[in-house]
């Protein structure tokens, strides 16, 4: 079985500069910053199931966030608002899609060793959904001038909670099993709530605000593909894949 690096040697072509070859001499870790968070580095195969989560019906209204932190507001245009539906043109971010099971067994996959970074900027988290690795590193980092207090609260990993009194502290974590999703919470603002699906393979995305999602890499399988909601809960489907098939599986949520 085919076993490449996608996301790193991929992303230094297109920048087609001379900082690549000197980052690849550093032993190819990219930039903080430069992978998306959660994107998978290390796949396997040639085939990919993407598509677009649609949301039909009218989205609840985002509740208005009475945010006292002046420092916090003034990074918002207006009110700042809680984002739990990311609704554009009927499509849906914000929904972290996930090969679930039905990957070769026995196969085990390397975390990327550059980590997925977590900002709390504006007093909220971003972003908000997202996928890691077990073992891959979370970087917490606090973009405002307020204290902010991260608390992790796992159902099957060891939680933690975490005070960030200053601008510009960073703090790694990671989860070692395998859960989707685990909870983030800050206890100075109550709105602030982020989620991360913890796998123990490189197979999952979140969609864009324009609600699209890519997962590549796959071997050719059938696999059965959940997609999760903060607010609508979970979906299961079965997708198959041939070889170097680019599956096109969009998604459907319909308001409650
Ligand atoms: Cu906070």
């Amino acid at each position: 079985m085919r076993r490449m690096l996608l996301a790193v040697v991929p992303a230094f072509a297109m920048l087609g500069c001379g900082g690549a070859k000197e980052d690849a001499a550093k032993g190819g870790a990219p930039e903080q910053g430069e992978v998306p968070a959660g994107a998978p580095q290390v796949a396997e195969g040639g085939a990919s199931i993407g598509g677009t989560v649609k949301f039909t019906g009218t989205a609840p209204a985002n509740p208005k966030i009475d945010m006292d932190e002046a420092v916090c507001k003034s990074k918002h245009d207006g009110q700042p608002m809680n984002p739990q539906f990311v609704v554009n043109d009927g499509n849906l971010g914000n929904v972290f899609v996930y090969v679930k099971s039905g990957l070769p067994a026995g196969q085990t996959y390397t975390a990327p060793t550059s980590p997925v970074v977590l900002d709390q900027d504006g007093c909220l988290y971003k972003p908000r959904v997202f996928g890691v690795m077990t073992n891959q590193q979370i970087e917490i980092k606090n973009s405002d001038p307020v204290l902010h207090n991260i608390k992790a609260v796992p159902k099957e990993n060891r939680g933690f909670n975490i005070s960030q009194p200053t601008e510009g502290m960073k703090t790694m974590r990671t989860f070692a099993m395998r859960e989707v999703v685990v909870p983030l919470e800050c206890n100075v603002h109550s709105w602030m709530k982020a989620w991360v699906g913890v796998l123990d393979h490189p197979y999952f995305a979140t969609s864009s605000n324009d609600g699209s999602f890519k997962i590549s890499g796959l071997p050719a399988g059938t696999y059965e593909v959940e997609a999760w909601h903060e607010k609508l809960g979970a979906k299961t489907m079965q997708v198959t894949v041939a070889a170097d098939e680019g599956k096109t599986q969009d998604i459907t949520f319909a308001a409650k």
